[in-house]
């Protein structure tokens, strides 16, 4: 057991946990990123509902939702730590540990403030369908997440966590990961959607686009696109973005820290002194 608030304490064990030999790429990095990103990206700004306030995954309502699938990995992964500091709420735990996952895999560092607090009940959780499907294209890309309050920029940064990880038939019907080293925080994703000839996946599954790695026998393992990744190439506001992300790594990762340090503060309240009150959220005046 730690002294409450040794956050120094808990991302060094955030980070013990991080190699996983045999799951996926050796790295549990990948899937604690989507976790930060699910926790948070149930925002609606309109309402002032979801985020990463509460975890609510942590009960059925949500952490059961087919976008969530696969998400429990990343969850029994911090339980470790979750056990040896056990002051710390998941949902903070939860969104600190995407932000250290992702400086490990050489990102960048990005804003983290604690002060999240844990729904003690199911009552309040987000309802489903406000995560996007990767079947479809720009329109629902700019619905879902102006939903949340971004603008095209921030859509383009956003989607660059591309770069890491990969798709799982078994928990959203896509496969593959978008780049050839999946656990390394780079702008390679964009660089990929505009050089390689992306060509629809010959198979049963979902459509998606898939394409040979630069100098790669025909053993290799494909590297993929979601139709929504695609999208971001085929719109002419989003594309600019693209270009100019493929070009510029630092540029990347100036926009990607600001944008992910605002998507895990959605519907987190401070004071002045910049601790979150439960009592001013929302999400606690049960008004839904
Ligand atoms: Fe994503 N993502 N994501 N994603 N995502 C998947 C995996 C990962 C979409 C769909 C999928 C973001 C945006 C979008 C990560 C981070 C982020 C998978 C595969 C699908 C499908 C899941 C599986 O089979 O295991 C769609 C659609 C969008 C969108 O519309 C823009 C954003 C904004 C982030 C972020 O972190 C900021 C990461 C990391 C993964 C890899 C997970 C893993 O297990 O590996």
């Amino acid at each position: 057991m730690s002294q409450p608030g040794d956050f120094e304490g808990v991302r060094k064990d955030i980070i013990a946990i991080l190699k996983q030999k045999g799951y996926d790429d050796g790295s549990a990095g990948p899937v604690l990123v989507r976790l930060a990103w699910h926790a948070s990206g149930t925002y609606c700004k309109e309402s002032d509902t979801g985020g990463s306030n509460g975890a609510g995954m942590r009960y059925e309502a949500e952490g059961g939702d087919p976008a969530n699938a696969g998400l429990q990995h990343a969850r029994v992964f911090l339980e470790p730590v979750k056990d040896k500091h056990k002051w710390i709420t998941y949902a903070d735990l939860w969104t600190l540990a995407g932000v250290v996952a992702i400086k490990a895999m050489g990102g960048p560092d990005i804003q983290w403030k604690p002060g999240r607090t844990d729904f003690a009940d199911d009552s309040r959780l987000p309802p489903r369908g406000r995560l996007p499907d990767a079947s479809q294209a720009s329109d629902h890309l700019r619905h879902i997440f102006y939903r949340m309050g971004f603008n095209d920029q921030e859509i383009v940064a956003l989607s660059g966590a591309h770069n890491l990880g990969r798709c799982h038939v078994d928990r959203s019907g896509f496969e593959g990961p978008w780049v050839n080293n999946p656990t390394r925080f780079s702008n390679q994703y964009y660089k990929l959607l505009l050089k390689l000839k992306w060509k629809p996946k010959k198979w049963d599954g979902n459509f998606q686009y898939v394409a040979k790695p630069p100098g790669a026998d025909e053993e290799d393992e494909d590297l993929m696109m979601l139709p929504t990744d695609y999208a971001l190439i085929q719109d002419e506001a989003f594309r600019p973005w693209v270009e100019r992300y493929a070009e510029d790594q630092d540029l990347f990762f100036s926009d990607f820290a600001k944008v992910f340090a605002k998507l895990i503060e959605l519907g987190v309240y401070r004071d002045e002194d910049g601790i979150a009150r439960a009592d001013k959220m929302k999400a606690f005046k049960g008004s839904y």
